[in-house]
């Protein structure tokens, strides 16, 4: 059967962050179709767009996946559901935001828009990215992740919390000194 790689981007802003991501990143390794490649680091992220809400933590994952862009969005829509995402307003707080950034080289119009359409102007995106796929290269915008990360517009300062999820759920990180 055919596989393509995946990069997820994951985004928690309310509550439990970084249980939320381990959440998204057990349930993917535990997913039919999904071979979980690697993990980014996390990191706390200003909010960017609507900045009158409290920090991110993000990261990425990346995956190795038969599902196709349909299958792995609903997939990303249930972890979301697990995580008791409310849809307050566009851009607002949520729990758990689980995002298709690449899936392999395909390129989309329609939902999952493919690759995500503001991937390169997010530092929160492009950095944890980078950390682990640096040299994918932008199917529309023919530059390496890398290299989008070099020119981003965005110059949110990002602090590195964790170089990896901690095995255990409720483990304390010391998330406070940043
Ligand atoms: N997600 C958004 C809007 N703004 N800012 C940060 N720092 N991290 C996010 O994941 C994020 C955001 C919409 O999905
Ligand atoms: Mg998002
Ligand atoms: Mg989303």
């Amino acid at each position: 059967m055919s596989t393509t790689l995946a990069a997820i981007g994951l985004g928690s802003n309310l509550g439990d962050r970084l249980g939320y991501l381990q959440l998204a990143s057990r349930g993917f390794q535990q997913t039919e179709g999904v071979r979980f490649v690697a993990q980014s680091p996390v990191y706390e992220t200003p909010p960017l767009g609507y900045t009158d809400q409290p920090a991110f933590l993000n990261m990425v994952l990346l995956l190795e996946t038969s599902l196709d862009a349909n299958a792995l969005l609903s997939r990303c829509a249930e972890l979301e559901d697990q995580a008791q995402r409310k849809r307050l307003f566009r851009n607002g707080p949520r729990t758990l935001d689980v995002d298709i950034l690449f899936l392999g080289d395909e390129i989309r119009q329609h939902d999952p828009i493919l690759p995500h359409p503001r991937l390169h102007e997010r530092r929160f995106a492009l950095q944890p990215l980078c950390d682990i796929a640096p040299d994918w290269v932008h199917p529309l915008l023919d530059q390496s992740v890398c290299e989008l990360l070099q020119t981003c517009p965005d110059d949110s300062m990002l602090c590195l919390v964790a170089q990896h999820l901690p095995e255990a759920a409720g483990y304390d990180t010391g998330l406070s000194h940043c």
